[in-house]
């Protein structure tokens, strides 16, 4: 167990929740170092070495301007940018080792605001745009976080607002950050920046950074991960998805998430000392244009995106012929819609299956054509070690179906502060139980076969069926609930709440119980897309509440 080290200059760490942080056991840090994998670098020097390599090379390209009109920031802006804000928030007492959660849409002040936060050595907790006051207060409490960066107003809805609510609910939080033109009540992120000053480089082996789990528990999980993991994904992604200096990201889907984040991602991109186009909205309309306008050769969706990207397309009146390289991950590629992907957008396909945990796996630019369609790829490290297992967590032979159990030297060891589940979901030495149903093909690449863990893949959006239920349960007129994953012909799966009204009780309706979901803060892409009410629910033998037969459509009603 390691706590982040923090100079004495930075004074003490504002927040006081004690916490522990699972890593790697020496042997396995030594081994990882000595393979060459972890190299020793951080986040900061990564970004300083490119600004002195090529200072005047674009960085990061946005539509945020005034009216919407084009920024770029070369290397060394947003070189000199970090460093004034790191300035500037050190200043307000904000240091290593503190938490602040980070909630910003696809602008050039997210990647400013990360590299400063990673400069002071304090931690963003990664929250995404679609989060609302039930999980923004959660990140707040559970982490202590003293400070939350948010837009002023983000697709219609008002986040100083939200901040309002989740300031009253948490109390070690201090500042609240806002990227706009209107920071209401706020400091705006815009003035905090100051003089730079000298800061020491952090460990590369402590944590940077709070990723979110997908989840399948009542509440998220919060994945640490160290700049030297980190780093070392980013290289082996840029290096497999073939990036340099001439690349151009495009960034569309939300920032924060370990997809585009570095899978290669913006991180990825700025390793390989590329650029970085963050994209506003994943619509054609938005997109196509920038990706003509701003020469973008690479980018990542998941495959709902995918799919309308591909029906866009052909008809369209942009010129897309920059584009390489299209990854898509997040939830499962079908094979016939992943044989469509070079026909309409004459790009090289490249599947990506990963986790905020660690493990990703893509298909490589070199695999047969009939690889990159029917599989999700092979891990991105010869170090990662990969187990398809039984029920018993015994071995099966490849080619079978079963839990995909993974271990190396970017996969976390456990989640931040919650031992007793890190004690279910690693196995005794250290391998990860992803909840994913795989089966090796002989070539050593993964097809996933399905999930064994709670959860809905609402188009690579991730449910825990737990959390739902929990807030489904909280109405005075349900008696119990159960939500499941139900087939969607766009978006791969959407979610069912299957509820027992309670009796004697006000008869409530759907909407009624959507609304009241909605109401109690949670993301909206959580509340359940379908409500069916029923007198009881299907039993296995040993009368626990079969979610399978659910699945199947088998509620009494
Ligand atoms: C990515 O990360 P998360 O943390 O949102 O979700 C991870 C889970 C996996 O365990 C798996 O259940 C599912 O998402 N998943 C896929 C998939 N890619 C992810 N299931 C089927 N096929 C795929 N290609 O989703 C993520 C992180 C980094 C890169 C790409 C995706």
């Amino acid at each position: 167990m390691t706590a982040p080290t923090r100079p004495a200059s930075l004074g003490e760490p504002s927040g006081d929740v004690p916490y522990t942080t699972p890593t790697w056991p020496a042997e396995f840090a030594e081994r990882y170092r000595a393979a060459g994998w972890w190299e020793g670098v951080t986040f900061g020097t990564m970004l300083r070495t490119r600004a002195g390599a090529h200072p005047d090379r674009v960085a990061v390209v946005d539509r945020a301007g005034p009216g919407g009109a084009r920024r770029a920031w070369t290397y060394a802006e947003l070189d000199l940018r970090a460093d004034r804000l790191a300035a500037g928030l050190a200043a307000r007492g904000i240091g290593a080792g503190d938490r602040v959660v980070v909630q910003l849409p696809n602008v050039a002040e997210f990647l400013e605001v990360v590299f400063a936060l990673f400069r002071l050595g304090a931690l963003p907790v990664f929250a995404l745009p679609a989060h609302r006051e039930s999980e923004i207060s959660y990140f707040c409490s559970f982490t202590g976080a003293v400070a939350y960066v948010i837009p002023d107003v983000h697709g219609g809805f008002d986040h100083r607002a939200l901040a309002t609510t989740v300031l009253a609910r948490s109390p070690e939080l201090r500042h609240v950050f806002v990227v706009g033109e209107d920071a209401g009540p706020f400091e705006a992120l815009a003035d905090v920046p100051a003089e730079p000053v000298g800061l020491p480089d952090r460990d590369p082996s402590e944590t940077a950074f709070l990723q979110l789990s997908g989840g399948s528990t009542g509440v998220p999980k919060l994945i640490p991960r160290t700049h030297d993991d980190y780093v070392y994904s980013l290289r082996g992604s840029a290096e497999i998805c073939a990036l340099d200096e001439d690349s151009v990201y495009l960034c569309v889907l939300p920032a924060a998430h370990n997809f585009p984040l570095s899978s290669p991602g913006s991180l990825g991109t700025l390793y390989a000392g590329g650029r970085v186009v963050m994209c506003p909205q994943p619509a054609p309309d938005v997109a196509f244009p920038l990706i003509r306008d701003e020469g973008v050769t690479i980018t990542g969706l998941v495959p709902p995106l995918a799919l309308v990207w591909i029906d866009a397309a052909p008809g369209s009146a942009y010129d897309l012929s920059t584009l390489d390289v299209l990854l898509v991950g997040g939830a499962r590629l079908a094979d016939e819609v992943a044989r469509r992907v070079r026909p309409a957008l004459g790009c090289t396909l490249q599947q990506v299956f990963g986790m905020a945990e660690g493990l990703v796996c893509y298909t490589r630019l070199d695999d047969d054509p009939e690889t990159v369609v029917t599989t999700q790829g092979r891990p991105i490290s010869p170090d990662d070690e990969i187990r398809v297992v039984d029920d018993e967590d015994e071995d099966l032979p490849v080619g079978a179906t079963g839990h995909l159990l993974t271990r190396g030297p970017y996969t976390i060891r456990g989640y931040w502060n919650a031992p007793e589940h890190n004690a279910r979901a690693f196995t005794e030495d250290g391998f990860y139980r992803t909840g994913d149903l795989v089966r090796l093909t002989p070539s050593g690449h993964l097809v996933v076969e399905g999930r064994a863990k709670d959860q809905i893949n609402r188009g690579g959006e991730k449910i825990a069926a737990e959390e739902v239920e929990n807030h489904l349960l909280a109405h005075p007129s349900v008696h119990d609930a159960n939500v499941v994953a139900e087939p969607d012909p766009y978006l791969g799966e959407r979610s069912c709440a299957y509820v027992i009204r309670r009796p004697g009780t006000e008869e409530v309706e759907a909407p009624a119980l959507k609304r009241f979901v909605r109401e109690r803060g949670l993301a909206a892409y959580k509340v359940p897309d379908r409500i069916v009410f029923a007198d009881a629910f299907p039993t296995t033998g040993v009368g626990k509440i079969s979610k399978k037969d659910l699945r199947a459509g088998s509620a009494s009603a």
